[in-house]
């Protein structure tokens, strides 16, 4: 069985002018595809060549391990991003922050501080523990929140290819662009969602 690349779930300048087709043609076309060919190299011919991504990440190190975490997380991290989104959330979502971070900008700030605050390449995360709390976390390189015991529920890529071409040095102006502009809502709610009706460890709002 080989890993495959999924496709982009938007056009490549769906989110311009905030993140360009070019810079969707590179980490998309270019680091997105090399982590997943290097990881199905990595793991042909081998015990892991069965199992898939959320396997992979938690059962696996070393390169096999950051190659499957990069590959899982950047499908997750496009499918975070949405023409039209970000700016502020409605309905059972809204209700759901405030009452896990007491307001909605409180949410976005710690969101903003964690993607800025990352020191070096990385990504900023909202994640459901196993209590179904949510909170807002950091990891280095290619960390997935799957390895802590922790849901990720939404992602930004703060590797200086996800911004460099539009925003240069300027992380800061990319995060805010996203939290303005480009946060997928739906996907974060589809996902509590989901948690919820496995899990049942949320009070509804
Ligand atoms: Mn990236």
């Amino acid at each position: 069985m080989s890993i495959e690349l999924p496709p982009l779930p938007y056009a490549k300048d769906a989110l311009e002018p905030y993140i360009s087709a070019q810079t969707l043609d590179f980490h998309y076309g270019k680091h997105h595809q090399a982590y997943v060919e290097k990881l199905n190299q990595a793991i042909r011919g081998t015990d892991n060549d069965d199992k898939d991504l959320e396997e992979l990440i938690t059962t696996t190190q070393g390169g096999v391990y950051n190659n499957a975490a990069q590959s899982w997380n950047h499908t997750f991290y496009w499918n975070s991003l949405e023409s039209g989104g970000g700016g502020e959330p409605t309905g059972d979502l809204a209700a759901t922050l405030k009452k896990e971070f007491g307001s909605v900008q409180k949410f976005r700030t710690q969101l903003a501080e964690a993607a800025n605050g990352q020191f070096g390449s990385g990504w900023a995360w909202l994640v459901a523990d196993s209590q179904g709390r949510l909170k807002v976390i950091n990891t280095a390189n290619a960390d997935n929140p799957l390895t802590m015991k922790l849901t990720p529920l939404v992602t930004i890529d703060v590797w200086e290819h996800a911004y460099y071409l539009d925003h240069q040095n300027r992380r800061d102006t990319y995060v805010e662009a996203i939290l303005d502009h480009l946060l997928n809502w739906e996907f974060i709610d589809a996902n509590i969602k989901r948690l919820q009706i496995e899990s049942r460890l949320f009070d509804k709002p």
